[in-house]
């Protein structure tokens, strides 16, 4: 099996991106190991603080963000990380070429019952003269990602990668502390019959996402003539995987639960690299009104609403918006 270097090599990918990738994956690594060691390395549990988005912090959400955020800006492949965890983006070697935003840990609220985590991360490019201490440097379109993955810390720990030549899916293998190539090209199959939302938000939905699911539930003898199968991790990492291997429908609407915050996931290190990675596995991303991975961002902690995954089950989904 092939390591990720010479995949990588192969497509042309530039050397220092690659040191850059790999200096996310030796904390990934890290990380990696922490989430396997539970209770018995006293990481589960919550910390007594809450983060920028007013959300309890899990003490693996801080370790998992201080391991990225010192191997990052110590690698002097940087420019500036931007973080879930951090409220300011923080800068690093003024010289460097790239700037990385990630979510340290996504789900963490999934550690202390043992499930699925995983920690995600979009790389994007910037001229030499950008000022490293200037928050705008993050506001690119998706689209502009050079590089972007996740590693789900699962029964085993796989990495998804794409640096806009297709998806592809690696293992870590801990004989050798190497990620192997396992799947060189993931394909998002254009129609399934399996869905994720978090349902219980559905008496705040808008009416076309109201409409699009009670469609869904209505199975075989409904308008969409079969029956659709839900599932719900609650850590987008996991839900995108089983999108990327298998398949489905990933949402988390708008909803007018806390009209403050109409949309739940972020858009700079959540929706974008997910997007990227499902596009490039032949999948659609979407808000319902826009491609992703065209929006303007206006702040670095911004929301979106995010519908994802097979391409026809998303356009149909899409004809209920318009
Ligand atoms: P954290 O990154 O704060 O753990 O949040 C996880 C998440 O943003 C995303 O990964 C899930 O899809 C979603 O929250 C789960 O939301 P619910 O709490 O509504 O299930």
């Amino acid at each position: 099996m092939r390591r990720l270097p010479p995949v990588l090599l192969e497509d042309g990918c530039p050397r220092d991106l690659i040191s850059l990738i790999r200096t996310i994956l030796a904390a990934c690594k890290e990380i990696s190991f922490r989430v396997s060691q539970g209770a018995l390395s006293g990481v589960l549990g919550s910390t007594l603080d809450e983060n920028i988005q007013g959300e309890t912090q899990k003490k693996l959400d801080v370790l998992s963000n201080q391991l990225l955020k010192d191997i990052l800006l110590e690698s002097g492949y940087v420019k500036a990380i931007a973080s879930e965890e951090e409220e300011g983006t923080v800068a690093g070697n003024p010289e460097a070429d790239y700037i990385v935003a990630f979510d340290p840990l996504d789900g963490s609220s999934n550690t202390d019952i043992n499930s699925l985590v995983g920690t995600i991360f979009s790389v994007m490019r910037v001229p030499k003269e950008a000022d490293a201490s200037d928050p705008a440097i993050f506001l690119q379109k998706g689209e502009q990602q050079v590089a972007a993955g996740y590693v789900l810390y699962g029964p085993s720990t796989m990495l998804a990668l794409t640096t806009g030549k297709g998806t592809r899916l690696f293992t870590l293998d801990r004989t050798h502390g190497s990620f192997l190539l396992t799947q060189d090209f993931a394909s998002v199959p254009a129609q399934t019959q399996e869905f994720a939302i978090n349902a219980s938000n559905q008496r705040h939905w808008q009416a076309p996402m109201q409409q699009y699911i009670a469609d869904l539930l209505a199975g075989k003898s409904g308008p969409r003539g079969k029956n659709f199968n839900m599932r719900w991790i609650a850590a987008m990492v996991g839900d995108v995987h089983r999108v990327l291997c298998r398949g489905g429908l990933f949402t988390y609407p708008a909803d007018t639960k806390n009209p403050d915050k109409p949309y739940k996931l972020r858009l700079l290190y959540e929706a974008n690299p997910m997007a990227m990675l499902i596009e490039q596995a032949g999948g659609l991303a979407s808000t319902g009104e826009q491609r992703i991975m065209e929006i303007e961002p206006q702040q670095i902690h911004q929301r979106v609403a995010v519908i994802l995954g097979s391409k026809d089950e998303v356009e149909t989904c899409l004809s209920y918006h318009q």
